[in-house]
């Protein structure tokens, strides 16, 4: 079998694909806590542990064949370079738009939208005609509203529980979000035995066709 290299998402992403990992024979074989590239049970699979918004570039540049990330992460980045065969059903959760309980909207300017997730939130206010200003945050959505620094706020929400200790309510839904597999597209086509191998053990393990 050619070799061929995971990109995992480090962090929840991670520790929900690790049971799954096993099943297929593909466990990490090394200390994931600190090495950042660790072998699997297979010998023809290596693994890489990177940040989840760093899987779509080393998966579409090709410095991994395959990678396991959030459907959020690759909406924010467009993945149109990658291949996104299936969905792996786990770390799921929804992107919504919250807001402070009984907030007003603003008249006289624009709503002010605090996120991780610019692009998302930009096409989701465009496709509706509004206006917005969008303040890119890299953590603690939730505490943006409550300090006035933005009016709405759009953010993942798995149990409701952080919005509803903070005082926010959920609005709208922009979409589910699960984990999925994406493929490097020349790998697709240079290894392409090696990877149809993969894709079908994960597909018999339990996830879906997109
Ligand atoms: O640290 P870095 O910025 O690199 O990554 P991260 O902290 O975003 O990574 P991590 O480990 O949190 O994993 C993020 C990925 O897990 C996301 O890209 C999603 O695909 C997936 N996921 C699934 C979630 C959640 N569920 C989730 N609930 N990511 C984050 N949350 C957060 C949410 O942002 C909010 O703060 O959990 C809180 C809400 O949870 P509830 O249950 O209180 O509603
Ligand atoms: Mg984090």
């Amino acid at each position: 079998m050619t070799g061929l290299t995971l990109a995992l998402s480090k962090g929840r992403i991670l520790e929900e694909s690790l049971p799954l990992l096993e099943r297929i024979g593909l466990a990490p074989a090394g200390d994931i806590d600190r090495l950042l590239r660790v072998p699997s049970q297979n010998p023809d699979v290596s693994l890489l542990i990177i940040r989840p918004t760093d899987v779509p570039p080393y998966v579409e540049y090709g410095a991994a064949d395959i990678g396991i990330v959030g459907k959020d992460i690759l909406m924010e980045h467009g993945g149109t370079g990658l291949y996104e065969p299936l969905d792996i059903d786990i770390a799921k959760c929804r992107l919504s738009v919250a807001v402070v309980k009984g907030h007003t909207p603003p008249r006289n300017r624009r709503l002010r939208i605090a996120t991780k997730y610019p692009e998302i939130a930009r096409r989701h206010y465009a496709a509706k005609g509004q206006q917005v200003e969008i303040i890119k945050l890299y953590g603690s959505m939730e505490l943006a509203p409550l300090v006035g620094l933005a009016d709405q706020i759009v953010d993942l929400v798995a149990t409701g529980n952080t919005l509803r200790a903070n005082g926010l309510v959920e609005i709208e839904k922009i979409c589910d979000v699960s984990s999925r597999l994406v493929v490097n597209k020349a790998s697709m086509k240079m290894k392409h035995a090696a990877l149809r191998q993969l894709l079908d053990a994960f597909a018999s393990a339990g996830a879906t066709l997109n």
